[in-house]
């Protein structure tokens, strides 16, 4: 039966049957893979929407009040500067984080608010292997009557965990943002070397890989909330920083470049 159809196909064709060898395996499909950054943000929003988070979105090209003002900056904090910031003329500027997200979402609706928004932020940056003039950024905001420090420690604790894994030891570290007070910066024990040092994390034993604290009192008064009846927390923490901590990458304009041989990879 096999030697019956091989005859009457080689038989049939008009190249000589010598060149039509049957047993070649079949031509190979190319499938696409998703973006490493894409990949990272999915799992990230994942959890969050698990938790009760919802998603918001906001324009790339903001204002003064929104990316500065209504975020409690003082009239000469050094990010307003030409030097750190894209103006595209004197009233519009390229967001510096998402933050102004928030202050949009508040502003159009009362609390009970929580929801993250991830998205570009620009920065007018020498670029290197450890910053580029664009990258990733999720936030966060959880505001309601009576939410505490507890509270975020609680939720950041969870995603953590389900994010990098059980088993991690976290360190809060208090630190300054001019929309929260008070403020922290949150590492975890090194994944690669457990806290013993090693070129991941410095020799230091430990990974930053957010900031977070309770939204400042000026904050809510921009956005016409009382912060006598309510309080909430915020977070941030850049994606790239995340993927390139996650796979070992160690230059973020790789993320940039569309060179099939590093994305294929993923
Ligand atoms: C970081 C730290 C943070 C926020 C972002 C925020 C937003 C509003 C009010 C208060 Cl509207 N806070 N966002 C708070 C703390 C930290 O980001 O390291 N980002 C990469």
């Amino acid at each position: 039966m096999h030697d019956e159809k091989s005859a009457a196909l080689l038989g049939a064709g008009t190249s000589p049957a010598a060149s039509l060898d049957l047993t070649l395996p079949g031509r190979r499909g190319f499938l696409g893979t998703k973006h490493p950054l894409t990949q990272t943000l999915d799992e990230i929003k994942g959890i969050f929407v698990s938790m009760g988070f919802g998603i918001a979105d906001g324009p790339e090209i903001e204002d003064d009040h929104h990316n500065f003002e209504a975020l409690n900056f003082p009239p000469d904090h050094p990010a307003r500067d030409m030097q750190d910031t894209f103006f595209l003329s004197p009233r519009a500027l390229l967001r510096t984080h998402t933050s102004p997200v928030q202050i949009r979402v508040m502003e159009e609706h009362q609390p009970p608010v929580r929801v993250i928004m991830p998205g570009k932020v620009y920065r007018n940056e020498a670029i290197s292997a450890r910053s580029y003039c664009m990258f990733h950024q999720v936030e966060g905001l959880c505001v309601d009557r009576g939410v505490t420090f507890g509270d975020l420690k609680g939720t950041l604790i969870e995603f953590i965990t389900r994010f990098y894994g059980p088993g991690l030891k976290f360190r809060f570290r208090p630190t300054f943002f001019p929309f929260t007070e008070p403020s922290a910066d949150i590492y975890i024990s090194c994944f690669i070397c457990a806290g013993k040092g090693c070129r991941l994390c410095k020799q230091s034993g430990w990974l930053e890989i957010l900031g977070c604290g309770m939204v400042d009192p000026n904050v809510f008064r921009s956005v016409g909330y009382d912060p006598e009846v309510i309080s909430g927390y915020a977070f941030g923490m850049g994606i790239d920083r995340v993927a390139m901590l996650r796979h070992g990458i160690d230059d973020i304009r790789l993320f940039f470049e569309n060179d099939v041989r590093f994305l294929n990879q993923f």
